[in-house]
C-alpha cells in the first residue's frame, strides 16, 4: 500500500535493476487488488522499455464464517484490469483469490483493446537495492573520498582491512550531500580484488546510495559487481580494445551504467573532436554487446592545468559537444589542480564552468564547502531548486555548520554510540560501548543511548524513511552493545532482572519466520526474557509454554 518493497525499493528501483539483469519482461503480483495496484503499474509503465506483467490478487482476504474470501469480486476485478490494460501492461493474469471466472470477465474486457507500443523510455539511472539516481536533470555529486590516492590514513585503513573507518567515510559523504559514492581500493600492496568486494558489500549495509565501482581491475570490477544489489556505476571502460574486451561484457551480465573515458592505444587525444571520435567509437562497440547509449556516460578526462594550461577548456569543449550529441557525460574534477596551490579555488571554479556548460556528474569532495556553494548555487540559478529551498536549507545548515561534518572527526562517545546503532556500524557500536563503560553505569547507557537510538530508528521505520534493512543492521549494533553491558554486568557480580518473558512462534501452518526474527532481536535488546518456540508450531505448544 506505501508502494514500495520491504527493502524500501519503489517501482521505478525495479525497473532499472531487472532490465539491468535482462530480463524480457516485468511486473507486479499478489500483494493487492487491481484498483490498489493501478499506481504501482503506472510508475512502472512509466520506467520499463520491455513487456508488463499485472498478475493482482482479488482483493484483501477477509474471514468469514472462519473461512477466507477475497474482497473484490470477478466483475469489478475485471473492470480494473481493463483500465490497467489501457495503461499498457501487457501480459494480464490473476493471483490469491481468482478463478478461471476471474479470468473470463477479464478477457471479455480487454480483447477487444489494442496493444500498446513498448517505448523506449531512454533513461540513464543507476540505483542501489532501494534507491535511483537518474541523470540529466540536476548535476549529480559523486563523493571521490573513498580513494586512496593522497590519504595516509585510508591507504592504512585498506591495508589493515578497518573498514568501519572507510564506512563511515562514505556515511559521512552521503550526510554532507553526495547522491552516490566513487568506491576505489587501487592499492598495488593489498589485494583489491578482495577488498573492493568486502567494501562493495558493507557499504549496501550502511547507506542506500548507488556506489560507483572504481577500478582498472576487471576481475575486481566483476566480483564487486556480483555483490551489488542494484545497477551500478561502472567506472570505468575506455577506447582501448582491451578495455572495451573486458568491461562490456560486465555490464551486460550484472547490469549498470558505464564511465567511459575518451582515451585509447595512443592515449588522450589533445583535441574535443579527437575525443568525440573516441566515444563514437566506444558507443558502436557498446552496441555489439547489446549495451545501449542511454547506459552510457561519458567522461572526457581533464588532467591538471599546472602541466597543461590548456587541458580544462578542452575538457569543456567536449562536454559541450556531448551534450549537442544527447549524450551523457561525468568529470573527475578533482584532478585539474594537481600540484597547484589553493586547490579548492581551482576546483570549485572549474567545476561551476562545467556545470554552466551542461555537465551532469562529477567526481568530488563533498566535504568541500567551496564545491558545495557552487552546488546549490548553480542548481538555485538554473531553476533546478524550486522557490530555493535547498539552497535556503544549505545556507542556514551552513550558517549552523552543525549538520555537515565529516563523520571521522571527533564527537562525543554519547553520540557516537547512538550514531553507530542508528547507522549499523557494529565494531564502533561496541568500542563505544566499551569506552562510556569506563566512566557510566550500565544502565545509564542502556537509558541514553542505545534505547533512544532504537526509538529514533523505530519511527523513521514507521514513517518509511527507513526500511528493514536499515532496521535489521541497527538491531545488530545494538545487540552488539548489549553484549558488551551484559557481559560486564556478569563480571560485576549484578545481573538484571528481566523485565518480562516472551513466548514467540508463528502457529502451525505458517513456515514465514521473518516478522517473527525481527520482533525477537528487538524484544531481545530491550532486555525482554525471549522464549523462541520457532515456526510451524503448535497452538497447544504455544499455549503450554506461557502457562509454563
Ligand atoms: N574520472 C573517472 N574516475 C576517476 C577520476 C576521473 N576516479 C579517480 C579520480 N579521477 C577521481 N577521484 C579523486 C579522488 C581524490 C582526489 C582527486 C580525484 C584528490 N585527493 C587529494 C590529493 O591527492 O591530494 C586528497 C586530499 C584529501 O581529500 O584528503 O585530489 O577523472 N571516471
Amino acid at each position: 500500500e506505501n508502494q514500495k518493497l520491504m527493502t524500501g525499493a519503489s517501482p521505478s528501483v525495479m525497473v532499472s535493476v531487472l532490465e539491468g539483469l535482462g530480463v524480457d519482461a516485468l511486473g507486479v503480483n499478489c500483494s493487492l487488488g487491481p484498483d490498489k495496484m493501478l499506481p504501482v503499474v503506472k510508475e512502472i509503465i512509466e520506467n520499463a522499455s520491455i513487456p508488463v506483467i499485472v498478475n493482482p490478487n482479488a482483493g484483501l482476504p477477509v474471514i468469514k464464517d472462519g473461512k477466507t474470501e477475497f474482497d473484490i469480486d470477478a466483475k469489478s476485478f475485471a473492470k480494473s484490469m481493463e483500465e490497467i490494460a489501457k495503461l499498457g501492461a501487457g501480459i494480464l493474469g490473476g493471483c490469491c483469490g481468482t478463478t478461471p471466472e476471474y479470468i473470463k470477465k477479464t478477457r471479455e474486457l480487454v480483447d477487444k483493446l489494442e496493444f500498446l507500443p513498448i517505448e523506449e523510455k531512454n533513461r540513464t539511472v543507476v540505483s542501489s537495492y532501494n534507491h535511483t539516481v537518474e541523470f540529466g536533470e540536476k548535476p549529480i555529486l559523486i563523493g571521490e573520498r573513498i580513494n586512496p590516492t593522497g590519504k595516509k590514513i585510508l591507504k592504512e585503513a585498506l591495508r589493515q582491512k578497518n573498514y568501519e573507518y572507510i564506512l563511515k567515510e562514505g556515511i559521512g559523504q552521503e550526510d554532507a550531500g553526495a547522491d552516490i559514492l566513487d568506491v576505489n581500493a587501487g592499492l598495488p600492496e593489498i589485494d583489491e580484488k578482495e577488498v573492493l568486494q568486502d567494501l562493495v558489500k558493507l557499504f549496501q549495509s550502511v547507506t542506500s546510495l548507488p556506489l560507483q565501482i572504481d577500478t582498472s581491475n576487471a576481475d575486481a570490477m566483476e566480483a564487486s559487481l556480483r555483490q551489488y544489489n542494484g545497477k551500478a556505476l561502472i567506472n570505468s571502460v575506455n577506447g582501448k580494445k582491451e578495455s572495451m574486451k573486458e568491461i562490456f561484457p560486465l555490464a551486460k551480465k550484472y547490469g549498470g551504467a558505464v564511465i567511459c573515458l575518451t582515451l585509447d592505444e595512443d592515449g588522450i587525444p589533445e583535441t574535443a573532436s579527437g575525443r568525440i571520435e573516441i566515444a563514437n567509437k566506444i558507443i558502436e562497440t557498446a552496441k555489439e554487446y547489446g549495451i545501449s547509449q542511454k547506459d552510457l556516460i561519458f567522461d572526457p578526462l581533464c588532467m591538471t592545468i599546472s602541466s597543461d594550461s590548456a587541458s580544462a577548456i578542452v575538457t569543456l569543449e567536449c562536454i559541450k559537444e556531448f551534450k549537442k550529441m544527447g549524450i551523457k557525460t561525468s568529470l573527475g574534477v578533482s584532478n585539474v589542480s594537481f600540484g597547484l596551490p589553493k586547490r579548492n579555488l581551482i576546483n570549485s571554479t572549474f567545476f561551476a564552468m562545467a556545470l554552466a556548460t551542461g555537465l551532469n556528474a562529477a567526481i568530488m569532495n563533498p566535504y568541500s564547502s567551496e564545491m558545495m556553494d557552487v552546488y546549490y548555487s548553480f542548481c538555485a540559478l538554473s531553476n533546478l531548486d524550486e522557490r530555493c529551498e535547498n539552497y535556503i536549507n544549505y545556507a542556514s545548515r551552513e550558517d549552523e555548520k552543525a549538520e555537515i561534518k565529516p563523520q571521522n572527526t571527533e564527537v562525543s562517545d554519547n553520540d557516537g554510540l547512538i550514531r553507530a546503532v542508528l547507522k549499523g556500524l557494529t565494531d564502533e557500536s561496541q568500542n563505544y560501548t566499551k569506552k562510556l563503560l569506563e566512566t557510566e553505569e550500565p544502565l545509564s547507557v542502556i537509558d541514553n543511548c542505545i534505547i533512544p537510538a532504537l526509538d529514533e530508528m523505530g519511527s523513521k521505520f514507521e514513517k518509511g524513511r527507513a526500511f528493514l534493512p536499515q532496521l535489521l543492521m541497527s538491531a545488530e549494533a545494538a545487540k552488539v552493545a548489549f553484549d558488551v553491558i551484559k557481559a560486564r554486568m556478569q563480571d560485576g557480580g549484578k545481573s538484571r532482572d528481566k523485565k518480562y518473558k516472551i513466548v514467540l512462534a508463528t502457529v502451525k501452518g505458517d513456515i514465514h519466520d521473518i516478522g517473527k526474527n525481527i520482533v525477537k532481536v528487538l524484544l531481545e535488546n530491550y532486555d525482554f526474557d525471549v522464549i523462541d518456540l520457532g515456526k510451524d508450531v503448535d497452538a497447544k505448544v504455544i499455549v503450554d509454554t506461557a502457562n509454563r
